[in-house]
């Protein structure tokens, strides 16, 4: 079980560390030898280190691009050291063995994400640091292989507690975790490269292929302590797309982020991302990834407040997503409701010192909003394998709709028709979604029949209102949104009995002129969009 560490091979681009950690093998014994940057900085460190340019009698050369493709280093990684033949040819061939390889790869992640040339990219294509740690993964019965700093650390302890020796099940957690690291790499690499082809057949016009060709590639960020219910184990793993969001997000305060949290949160985030904070603020409140409140305002508390009033009952609990920073005024306001977490682009430092008084809150602060028209990718399991789809980016603009009855809308109208509209993208389907000056009145979501939908809208907002005590509830005269086409008269109707005057839904049913028939007959406006949002 237990494999001596004699010699080690490190080639790490990120240096961070590499001197400490070379120090600490040095005094367990082992002899170090490295490529030319890491070589240097350790000999410049003072330690005893050779160049594999020594051993394997090459240079390395063309740029770098061949350092360590070599069999006496490859080899050396590979041998059996129990097998005779595997031995004989290892001495034949002056092939020494290399017992631990500690190897992170050229940072093609980060030079992508920088935004870098092509060229650059394709030279942070790392070959030889894979190479050798598959190599060195697949020897498990001899040779410990790390791809970070922690690894060398975990492999030191080993060493301190087995007189310079690992474990076999140390080795073995290394080696799973190198090639998930390798084919996270690999996968970076593909869809960068898909994208590239993808933005240049845009440009020219071609027809772009399936996304299903973008590998998945995901990454391990955090192991969860369950999934969507306690009995289930779950994990987070991060995409190489990057986007903004839950993810990338600091966490300022409150307890780790649930299985439940971090699919309600992105929900949140990615609704609210849809309100230009150019604009004006806008507050999502999220209940199992579905809005019970959506409103814009003059100041984030005013969309605070109104988003609240929608359905302060479901609020309970929930998450809430500004588009703006969390100014102190609406901090406040949150505090007074038990909220579960908050995401913003920003938060002042008055607001900070507010929340810290709610110890279980979770603050979540990003750099950056989503962009709701930047490409990215949607995947769901089924039994068997995986559905892939491009993330919902269609976006509709007032220039996009069509009237189709008799009654144009009033500006007003078109306003609020506009904004049910970008609320209803983010509702389950079947959704109905009223909403009036800036703010939802309404949201029926996630029913089988879209009549369904409607009605809940309407008992919705007339929960609301009493909640409010106002006289009623806030549909009279609402706009309201479909987010596929209205397939019977029926959900019209019951929408303009609950007081709505204008209706945004795609459009296409075999029964549209029903529908159109039934609208101008009550002579409410209607607007087809010609796009249509399910989301399950
Ligand atoms: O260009 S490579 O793909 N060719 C190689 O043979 C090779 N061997 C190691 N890149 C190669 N490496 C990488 O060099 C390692 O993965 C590591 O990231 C980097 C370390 O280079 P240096 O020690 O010169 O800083």
């Amino acid at each position: 079980n237990l494999s001596p560490i004699r010699r080690a091979l490190i080639s790490v681009s990120d240096k961070t560390g590499l001197i400490e950690r070379a120090k600490k093998l040095v005094e367990l014994g082992v002899e170090l030898v490295s490529t030319g940057g890491t070589s240097k900085a350790i000999a410049d460190a003072g330690l005893p280190v050779k160049d594999v340019s020594d051993l394997t009698n090459f240079p390395e050369m063309m740029d770098g691009r061949v350092k360590t493709l070599h069999p006496v280093v490859h080899g050396g990684l590979l041998y059996r050291r129990d097998l005779d033949t595997h031995v004989q040819a290892a001495k034949e061939h002056n092939i020494g063995a290399i017992d631990l390889l500690y190897v992170n790869l050229y940072p093609f992640e980060a030079t992508v994400a920088a935004g870098k040339p092509f060229e650059d990219c394709i030279e942070n294509i790392d070959i030889g640091g894979p190479a050798m740690l598959r190599a060195a993964a697949k020897n498990v019965d001899f040779v410990a292989v790390c791809t970070d700093g922690s690894d060398v650390d975990k492999v030191i302890l080993d060493m301190e507690a087995n007189a310079g020796a690992t474990t076999l099940k140390t080795r073995r957690a290394l080696s799973a975790k190198t090639y998930a690291r390798t084919a996270a790499y690999d996968a970076a690499i593909s869809n960068w490269y898909v994208a590239q082809i993808e933005a240049e057949a845009l440009t020219n016009d071609e027809e772009i292929e399936a996304p299903s060709i973008r590998a998945f590639g995901g990454q391990l960020k955090q192991k969860l302590r369950y999934g969507e219910n306690p009995h289930q184990k779950a994990a987070v793993y991060a995409t190489p797309e990057g986007r903004p969001g839950v993810l990338s997000a600091k966490q300022i305060q409150g307890k780790e982020l649930s299985f439940n949290n971090l699919n309600d949160t992105d929900s949140a985030y990615e609704l609210v991302a849809e309100f230009d904070p150019a604009d004006r603020p806008a507050v999502a409140i999220i209940k199992h990834a579905n809005p019970c409140g959506v409103a814009v305002g003059n100041t984030a508390l005013d969309a605070y407040k109104a988003a609240l009033a929608c359905d302060p009952v479901s609020a309970f609990g929930g998450i809430v997503a500004l588009n703006c920073a969390l100014d102190a005024q609406t901090a406040e306001a949150i505090t007074q409701v038990f909220t579960e977490v908050v995401i913003a682009p920003g938060a002042s430092d008055e607001a900070v010192e507010i929340f810290s008084k709610k110890k279980n809150l979770r603050l979540l602060i990003t750099d950056a909003l989503p962009d709701p028209k930047e490409a990215s990718l949607n995947y769901r399991s089924i039994a068997g394998g995986m559905l892939v789809q491009e993330r919902d980016t269609g976006r509709i603009e007032m220039s996009d709709l069509k009237v189709v009855t008799k009654r144009a809308p009033t500006e007003q109208e078109m306003k609020d028709m506009l904004f049910a509209w970008r609320v209803a993208k983010h509702v389950k389907s079947n959704c109905m979604v009223y909403a009036k000056d800036d703010s939802t009145a309404g949201l029926g979501m996630g029913l089988v029949s879209r009549v369904d939908s409607a009605r809940l809208a309407s008992i919705k907002a007339q929960d609301a209102a009493k909640a409010a005590g106002w006289d009623e509830p806030r549909t009279k005269g609402c706009a309201a949104a479909s987010e596929a086409f209205i397939p019977f008269a029926d959900g019209l109707l019951l929408a303009i009995e609950a007081g709505a005057t204008s209706f945004i839904q795609p459009g296409g049913s075999v029964r549209d002129d029903e529908v159109i028939a039934a609208a101008d007959a009550a002579g409410v406006a209607m607007v087809f969009t010609g796009m249509r949002h399910f989301k399950h």
